[in-house]
């Protein structure tokens, strides 16, 4: 059973990037098309989405996880049962796009997420100077990194809501649903000890 104990299918989703890409940002504009001030996520945040797949139901449960670096050596305890990886990047952080680059390279070599769609969302497209959608995909070279899945990128932002929705619908229309719909309840347990037994103090 789901978390509201409806028989639904369900899909996870992770929500990764470096810190301060925008991924909570993002998250609660997708759940509540509000503009929610965040702060940096240490642990993670998970959200369920409802939206519609092949005319039928189905709830979206999306897991955004803290991008600062000490976080990053706990994006792999999500990678189990993830149906799609949404990966942000700020696209006005010039500077730090290879380390970015790098950090969804290393998460694709997970045998879990192997064969998991990806989607890139370029955030930040309304800040002056931000790159567009193709010359991240460009500099990720993402054609080549993203050869044995289905991808695409997204530009959006989340301060504006710009795209926000359309990187909804096409993660949605991107998941595979799970043939075992899972139990969540359990999942978040897992994860929540998995952080706490794994974090560095
Ligand atoms: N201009 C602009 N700012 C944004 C956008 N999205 C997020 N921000 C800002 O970027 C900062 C970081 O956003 P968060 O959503 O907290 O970033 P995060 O990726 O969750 O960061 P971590 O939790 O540390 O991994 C905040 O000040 C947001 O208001 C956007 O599309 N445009
Ligand atoms: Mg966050």
């Amino acid at each position: 059973m789901g978390l509201r104990g409806s028989k639904q299918p369900e899909a996870q989703v992770l929500l990764l990037g470096l810190d301060n890409a925008g991924k909570s940002t993002l998250l609660y504009k997708m759940k509540y098309n509000a503009c929610v001030s965040t702060v940096p996520t240490v642990g993670f945040n998970v959200e369920m989405l409802e939206s519609r797949k092949n005319r039928r139901s189905i709830a979206v449960t999306v897991w955004d996880i803290g991008g600062q670096r000490r976080m990053r050596e706990h994006w792999k305890g999500f990678h189990q049962d993830a149906a799609t990886v949404a990966f942000v990047v700020d696209s006005s952080d010039t500077e730090r796009m290879e380390e970015a680059r790098r950090e969804l390279e290393n998460t694709l070599r997970s045998e879990q997420l192997r064969g998991s769609p990806v989607i890139l969302l370029a955030n930040k497209q309304d800040v002056d100077g931000a790159l567009t959608a193709t010359e991240i995909q460009d500099r990720f070279n993402l054609r080549k990194m993203c050869a044995a899945r289905d991808w695409f990128v997204q530009p959006c932002s989340a301060s504006t809501g710009f795209g926000v929705q359309e990187a909804f619908g096409r993660v949605v229309q991107m998941v595979k649903l799970p043939s075992d719909t899972g139990a969540i309840k359990d999942n978040i347990k897992d994860k929540v000890h998995h952080i706490k037994t794994t974090r560095r103090h």
